[in-house]
């Protein structure tokens, strides 16, 4: 049990699992939180169970995003419960610990939370193709339907401006001006990109703030590897990584989505000739998520969806490179100029969905 020396098991005994921990090893996922799979086992039976370390430095309001992850998954839930029909879709289930809360934190201050592993499933970080993309999109417009009827006020921001562009092209700025480690020479076809463009990244912020569109609870990070699909990898099943699940706009969603799955190559994918619109996949994702949720959103949300894609692809791309500015200090990176690489494929990405603008509108309005 090597790996298992660098989790606390005491701590994790306090969640309330029949039976000892018998291997714990690490999932390598995500930027920002740590993930384990455990194996517990009680006479003789052994059970799986996922075990994260959110990370607090980046999510400062624990108690917030906890209380998040109980209304969402709950109202989720209830849904599943009260509609058979639903089939297999379900939630996220959290383990409490023995004195029934949701998480707990260990002696070196880190916050740890358990789920009931998902057995039988599979997920994709490049997308096969349009099934996968439909169900994808479908399983989203359920998710945002089911949670109309939660008050986004009700929820805490847990990362206060997450999605807003406006607030992160201010950030990019000062961090270019500072400059505070020496990194902008490096990164001069990036910035200049990123300068041009300055006024795609308030575009869905504005709308939001003006009440042009209404906030609502969204996913904020619907990435096609936080949807989980049955073991032959068709029905999607599951959203995970709701902890950025908050007040926001559909059009983040449905962008992010876009974003990541109709370009079916790696976020940090270096030949940019891969970079492009794969249509197929993108109108497969609009016919899936219009199909569920288009009667619901109003008419501006609608009219602004063919350009949501972009903006998440450039706000995602700012960001990147914002961190690579500030030395790196935010996403983990696997090595030195990573940041940097991913900055310049979201960037790509912007650009082919700019020579693709056409099409996307085109497929879109032929739905409405
Ligand atoms: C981060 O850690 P992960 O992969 O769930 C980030 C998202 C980005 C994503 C890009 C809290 O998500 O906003 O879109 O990386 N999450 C946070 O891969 O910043
Ligand atoms: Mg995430």
């Amino acid at each position: 049990m090597e790996q298992a020396r660098a989790v606390p098991i005491a701590t994790l005994s306090k969640f309330d699992i029949p039976g000892t921990l018998f291997s714990v090893e690490e999932l390598k996922r995500g930027h920002i939180n740590r993930t384990f799979v455990g194996v517990w086992e009680d006479k003789g039976v052994r059970k799986r169970y996922v075990h994260q370390v959110v990370n607090h430095r980046i999510f400062e309001d624990i108690e917030g995003l906890m209380h998040n992850l109980e209304v969402v998954t709950r109202t989720l839930q209830s849904q599943f419960d009260s509609s058979p029909a639903a089939g297999h879709e379900t939630t996220l289930t959290l383990v409490p610990t023995r004195d029934g809360r949701s998480y707990i934190q260990d002696e070196a201050g880190e916050f740890w939370r358990t789920f009931e592993y998902i057995e039988g499933t599979t997920s994709y970080d490049v997308c096969p193709g349009p099934e996968a993309a439909r169900e994808a999109a479908a399983i989203l417009g359920r998710f945002q339907k089911s949670l109309f009827s939660v008050p986004p006020s009700s929820l805490a921001d847990t990362i206060p401006f997450f999605l807003h562009g406006g607030r992160r092209f201010k950030a990019f700025e000062e961090s270019l001006r500072k400059d505070a480690r020496s990194r902008a020479s490096r990164a001069r076809d990036q910035v200049e990109f990123a300068l041009q463009r300055k006024e795609l990244s308030g575009t869905l912020s504005s709308a939001l703030e003006s009440g042009a569109i209404p906030a609502r609870v969204c996913h904020n990070d619907m990435k096609l590897n936080n949807v989980l699909f049955d073991a032959d990898g068709r029905r999607a099943v599951c959203l995970l990584d709701l902890d950025t699940c908050m007040s926001g706009t559909p059009l983040f969603d449905f962008g992010d989505l876009v974003r990541n799955t109709a370009i079916p190559c790696a976020e940090d994918e270096q030949d940019l000739s891969k970079v492009v619109v794969d249509m197929d996949l993108y109108a497969a994702i609009c016919e899936g998520y219009m199909n569920e949720v288009g009667s619901s959103l109003t008419t501006r949300e609608v009219e602004l969806l063919p350009f949501a894609p972009r903006v998440l692809a450039f706000v995602l791309g700012t960001r990147f490179l914002t961190d690579f500015l500030n030395g790196d200090t935010y996403f983990r990176i696997h090595r030195p100029e990573h940041n940097l690489e991913r900055a310049r494929t979201q960037f790509a990405v912007v650009e082919a969905m700019e020579r693709s603008e056409s099409r996307m509108s085109e497929i879109l309005q032929a739905l409405r």
